[in-house]
């Protein structure tokens, strides 16, 4: 007998617009490409592919996204190669319509009315149950895992699952809530999950869970390696999983310690550190076509009013790229937070009742606290509320603990600013 070779991904969202430039096509569509190419050339021959969801970024997208969902099922299903899907939360509609109307040979969205659906595949003269439901509308408020079959396949014949779902959520999840100790209940002896976008494995054995992440990162919180994962089932039953890297577009966060650095030779010295930083971080790193980088920089800075002014100017650079591999890979900087402190004491400033005094005497006080009073506290998530990036990313949202950090940066850029401007009048 022979080891079954399925290539499970997630969350391909194609249709959406990925904000990092220069792509012909856009970047999720390049990484259906490349999942498709993979299953078709992979040195371990690929039995199926299984898809966990959201793969259509909208409902609306049927026409749009027709002709390259249709192509990619159908070069596979010549070659033998099932591909086996849920619906998620952003398809619910358009999946099963593309099901009914298409009728892909090979193509098994399970599930689609929204009841489970176990079906048997044969691989090499093995048995493979996989059981899998769909979302049938954008939200899904019970616990999908509820009404789940605990139904045992016959021996020796392996039983996967396959769900879009939102696990350990905090209350009130409308993206099909599931607890992960329910896995343990259910007979099973793998899940691949869809919905949530950084990979992440769940549970290691009795049974394997993991979600897949998305299969091309779609925003700056989606950082490193992303791809399809390969799971072994070998003829004992025995899984393994291996990460499969597929995305051309790597975003990568970079937190830079700017406290030793010298005004002279400014520019040379951070380009030099953010290429270091990025060097360090980028394993994985042989399918990226193209990085988007975040600056975070921070300490005690000398730089720090040379930043508040220029740092944009980092982002300007022609044709930035970096060597890697032996093959320069460009990069473009998504945007630079400036959490540096200016090197100046501030207890000097807190004397006297000018605004300067007052708003140094405050900074003092959270800096000290290493947390902001109420009033403060409100005001920073109001200004939070108003950001546009925040508005559509709420994955994006800064943890309570970030508040204070953010308030300080702006705190100090505005004293510096303070500061300026009374030079200049003197
Ligand atoms: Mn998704």
């Amino acid at each position: 007998m022979t080891d079954i070779h399925l290539l499970c991904a997630a969350d391909l969202h194609l249709g959406r617009y990925v904000p990092a430039g220069h792509g012909q096509p856009p970047y999720p569509i390049q990484a259906w490409h490349r999942l498709v190419d993979h299953c078709l050339t992979s040195l371990q021959p690929i039995d199926a592919l299984l898809l966990a969801g959201d793969i259509f970024d909208k409902d609306a997208l049927y026409i749009e996204m027709y002709g390259l969902l249709r192509q990619g099922l159908c070069r596979l299903a010549d070659r033998g190669i099932a591909t086996i899907a849920v619906a998620g939360n952003h398809d619910a509609a358009v999946l099963a319509d593309f099901q009914r109307t298409l009728g892909i040979e090979n193509f098994h969205l399970l599930g689609a009315d929204g009841q489970w659906e176990r079906k048997a595949f044969n691989f090499h003269g093995r048995s493979l149950h996989i059981e899998g439901v769909s979302f049938t509308a954008s939200t899904l408020y019970s616990n999908p895992l509820h009404s789940c079959s605990r139904q045992k396949p016959p021996p020796d014949e392996p039983l996967l699952g396959l769900l879009h779902a939102d696990v350990d959520a905090p209350p009130g999840s409308c993206y099909g809530p599931v607890k992960s100790s329910d896995f343990a209940t259910l007979p099973h002896s793998a899940w691949l999950l869809g919905h949530i976008h950084t990979p992440r494995e769940i549970s290691h054995t009795q049974p394997f869970v993991r979600y897949c992440g998305s299969l091309q990162g779609l925003d700056i919180t989606e950082t490193g390696a992303h791809g399809a994962w390969l799971l072994t089932i070998a003829p004992t039953g025995a899984m393994a999983c291996t990460a499969i890297p597929l995305s051309p577009l790597r975003w990568e966060q970079l937190n830079i310690d700017l406290s030793d650095v010298e005004e002279a030779n400014w520019q040379a010295t951070v380009m030099r550190m953010v290429e270091t930083a990025l060097a360090e971080q980028l394993t994985d790193g042989a399918q990226v076509e193209r990085l988007a980088l975040r600056l975070n920089f921070y300490g005690r800075s000398p730089l720090f009013r040379i930043l508040r002014r220029d740092m944009q100017r980092l982002a300007n650079q022609e044709e930035a790229s970096i060597r890697h591999g032996g093959r320069w890979i460009p990069y473009s900087i998504e945007s630079i937070k400036n959490n540096t402190l200016p090197p100046r004491n501030l207890k000097q400033l807190t004397q006297g009742n000018d605004l300067i005094a007052v708003l140094a005497r405050q900074l003092l006080h959270c800096q000290e606290n290493g947390q902001l009073p109420p009033h403060l506290y409100t005001l920073v998530e109001e200004y939070l509320r108003c950001d546009p990036f925040l508005k559509q990313c709420s994955e994006a949202w800064p943890a309570e603990g970030e508040y204070c950090a953010l308030y300080l940066s702006q705190g100090f850029a505005l004293l510096d600013e303070l500061l300026e401007q009374k030079q200049d009048n003197l």
